[in-house]
């Protein structure tokens, strides 16, 4: 072998985040624009495709219409079915969602589990095989006392399909009771072909940690994920969780401050500069919609100018009245 005429290794140049943004524009039109990787409508009164990377959120926006949510990346994007799973990948991402209705799985804990496994299966065998992302909405997410909760039972199956997809770390997620049809799990996922870093939350206790009290199985998710380039954090569901306990009970003024709290310390924790911005989309669940003004109202004047998507959706926790994820671009 000839000495020196090896290829030198250059690091990969790490791919640009997706631009998330919401929209008021059509389906079939905003489909058909360059790099669309997903687009989702959200609840009963969306617009219905066929194209595999388009999903119909089971939650309902306070805001009608509603937008849509558009994922844009560089270069062409091919998609499609594989059983119950549809997909699309481009420029190095890959966004895959699946939906199952519990009464062909058996409960909320089979389901789950069915559907990890079949993301596993399918995601590990792209070369975009780092999930950095995950949403995960389940119908009745507080009915059943204590242990018997079906999001203990969520928890549980999650856990119990995952196998070694996560061995790297957990990704972000969000989990989320919807009030569309109460078998119907979804869930979706954005990985890519490089690697994130995991940050979690130093006022709070890492999901993973929780003591037996919230649960047999702790919830597995990182509190945000910084993307390849370390150009976005991807923040997962955040609410008023101090430690590990639940403040400030019924306490929806109190809970959003917290909420707040967590997310600026978030930012920090991620070397990201403080406040959230006018192209940085965030999504506010909200479990009573008696309260969807006072929460509008709350993140108008404390975060004016940021896209905010107000959704009908319930918390994992029953005590706890407001959830915010979303995105922070760099
Ligand atoms: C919390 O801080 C709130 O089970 O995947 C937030 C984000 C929560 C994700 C999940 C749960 C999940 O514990 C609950």
């Amino acid at each position: 072998m000839i000495q020196g005429c090896e290829n030198p290794q250059i690091d990969p140049l790490p791919r640009r985040a997706p631009r998330v943004s919401y929209r008021f524009a059509d389906v079939a039109g905003t489909l058909n624009e360059p790099g669309t990787l997903a687009l989702f409508g959200f609840a009963a009164g969306a617009p219905a495709s066929a194209d595999p990377r388009y999903l119909q959120v089971a939650l309902e926006s306070f805001d009608t219409p509603a937008p849509l949510e558009l994922w844009q990346v560089d270069g062409p994007v091919s998609c499609g079915r594989d059983g119950a799973l549809r997909w699309a990948s481009g420029g190095g991402w890959l966004f895959a969602a699946i939906e199952l209705d519990e009464r062909e799985h058996g409960g909320p804990d089979a389901t789950a589990q069915r559907a990890y496994e079949q993301l596993h299966r399918f995601v590990a065998a792209r070369d975009a095989r780092h999930v950095l992302r995950v949403w995960n909405y389940l119908g009745a997410i507080n009915q059943g006392d204590g242990d018997a909760e079906r999001y203990k039972h969520f928890c549980d199956g999650r856990a119990a399909g995952m196998g070694d997809f996560f061995a790297e770390g957990f990704p972000a997620a969000t989990a989320i009771g919807h009030h569309g049809d109460p078998h119907r799990l979804q869930i979706y996922l954005l990985a890519c072909d490089q690697s994130g870093t995991r940050v979690e939350n130093p006022r709070q206790v890492s999901a993973w940690r929780y003591p037996r009290q919230y649960g047999r199985t702790p919830p597995s998710f990182a509190r945000a994920m910084v993307l390849p380039a370390r150009d976005a954090l991807a923040i997962s569901g955040t609410a008023a969780v101090v430690g590990h306990a639940s403040a400030h009970h019924d306490d929806l003024s109190a809970q959003l401050d917290e909420t707040l709290t967590n997310l600026e310390v978030l930012l920090a924790s991620a070397d990201m500069a403080v406040g959230f911005d006018t192209h940085s989309p965030l999504k506010a669940y909200v479990r009573h919609p008696s309260d969807a003004p006072q929460v509008s109202d709350f993140l108008q004047r404390r975060l004016p100018g940021v896209p905010i998507l107000l959704l009908h959706g319930d918390i994992c926790r029953s005590e706890l009245l407001v959830e915010v994820d979303g995105w922070r671009y760099a």
